[in-house]
């Protein structure tokens, strides 16, 4: 399904007279709008080709029917969200779940719907089905070499299918690790995994990266072989300079301050990007900023500052990616709503007075530190962020006009109600 140009007019019409009256008067209070809205315009947040279908836990999956059959519905649906909010303009494929088979055919399908292709993803948490060696006690730690270069074959073979499609980084998530004491060597694990990883990073071509993602916990609950922050960043430093530390919201311990993280990775140069989601408990992958929308806020914060400071370019130099699971809501709107809350907290981050809270910090006055962030977080943005989407084409309620225009309805017509997305 494509959304015309025309539609999404005629949407904004209807809205515009209210959304002018709300944009004059924050647009009024702010000199630097339109700086701000021309990073807004520029900031683009990849979608994960595996969250276009409803999600599941191991008790149970409802799927909520007109899910893509294929990576080219897939792409569509990715286009669809970035017709809307003109901000999803690239999406993450997870592979072996979308193998993409003609590249000339779906980089055609996804150019002409904007869409460009953004970290690709290896998978050595499953065994496929005419897999030879199972990966049940890990993959690039596990202590039978054959299968650890069974999964440095495939983290090539992923990155192969991404030079075809333009991408420019691998994202490597182990769920290597241990289930009970006594089950593991670390330090053989570790290393295992580090000289895994060095065979990968040496097929990685001059011009790209390799994001290590880690997890504390799940699928393994005793260790992970890529368990915090500290342990991807020792990985990333051992492999190299393409080798950086991918920060994914829900794979911390309860309580971890994930800003000082950010903060400091960014210090080193290290940090990668990020998976977004949010969690009131371990890896809920809900939908972004829906349970610590002041911490996301936080989160920009600590990027925004450490960004300028290395002279950054904001919307190209990290990877922004979305990475959540739709158990009990529609894909498509889950995902619009976690496109608005990055871009909300991102303008946040981009209009707090780094003058005052540097003057705040340097006098230890940690009342006026806070009165500044909290100033700009229980500022209203909504309207800023409707603005730079309004220029950039976007329509101005991106999930009014997704109900509005019965869309599940149509992809349910045109689908059917039972098909099942492949992925989470
Ligand atoms: C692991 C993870 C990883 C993906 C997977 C789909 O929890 O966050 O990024 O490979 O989800
Ligand atoms: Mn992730």
């Amino acid at each position: 399904m494509r959304i015309s140009k025309n539609t999404i007019d005629l949407h904004n019409e209807k809205l515009y007279a209210a959304h002018k009256r709300k944009f004059d008067f924050i647009a009024s209070e702010i000199p630097q709008i339109e700086s701000v809205i021309q990073q807004l315009i520029e900031f683009n947040v990849a979608i994960p080709s595996w969250a276009l279908g409803t999600g599941g836990t191991r008790f149970g999956r409802f799927s909520g029917g007109g899910e893509p059959r294929s990576i080219e519905e897939k792409i569509e649906d990715v286009g669809l969200l970035h017709a809307l909010n003109q901000s999803s303009g690239s999406i993450s494929l997870h592979i072996p779940w979308d193998i993409p088979k003609d590249y000339a055919a779906i980089l055609n399908h996804a150019t002409s719907l904007g869409l460009r292709f953004d970290a690709v993803n290896s998978n050595t948490f499953q065994d496929q089905p005419n897999q030879q060696l199972s990966y049940k006690f890990g993959s690039l730690q596990n202590v039978n070499g054959k299968i650890r270069k069974q999964a440095i074959a495939h983290n090539i073979d992923v990155i192969n299918h991404g030079i075809e499609l333009g991408s420019k980084a691998l994202t490597v998530w182990l769920s290597d690790g241990s289930s009970f004491p006594g089950q593991l060597n670390f330090r053989k694990a570790f290393q295992h995994t580090l000289e895994s990883l060095h065979e990968i990073y040496a097929a990685l071509p001059a011009d790209w990266k390799i994001f290590i993602e880690y997890k504390a916990f799940e699928p393994n609950f005793y260790s992970m072989t890529v368990g915090d922050w500290g342990q991807s960043l020792l990985y990333a430093n051992k492999l190299g300079p393409k080798a950086y530390t991918l920060v994914d919201l829900g794979h911390h311990l309860p309580n971890a301050n994930i800003e000082q993280i950010v903060a400091l990775l960014l210090m080193e140069g290290k940090l990668a990007g990020f998976h977004f989601n949010d969690s009131k408990y371990g890896d809920d992958d809900l939908t972004v900023g829906s349970i610590k929308p002041y911490q996301l806020f936080l989160i920009f914060n600590e990027l925004v500052e450490g960004m300028n400071a290395h002279g950054l370019n904001h919307a190209q130099d990290l990877g922004w990616m979305i990475d959540a699971s739709h158990n009990v809501k529609d894909p498509l709107e889950d995902l619009l709503q976690s496109v608005e809350a990055i871009m909300i907290a991102y303008a946040q981050a981009l209009l707090v007075d780094r003058t005052k809270l540097s003057e705040a910090q340097s006098s230890n006055d940690v009342v006026a530190a806070q009165e500044v962030l909290q100033d700009t977080f229980r500022t209203d943005l909504r309207a800023v962020v409707a603005e730079a989407r309004l220029r950039a084409g976007g329509a101005l309620d991106p999930i009014g006009f997704y109900r509005d225009h019965a869309i599940r309805e149509s992809l349910i017509k045109e689908r059917g109600s039972k098909n099942n997305a492949t992925g989470l």
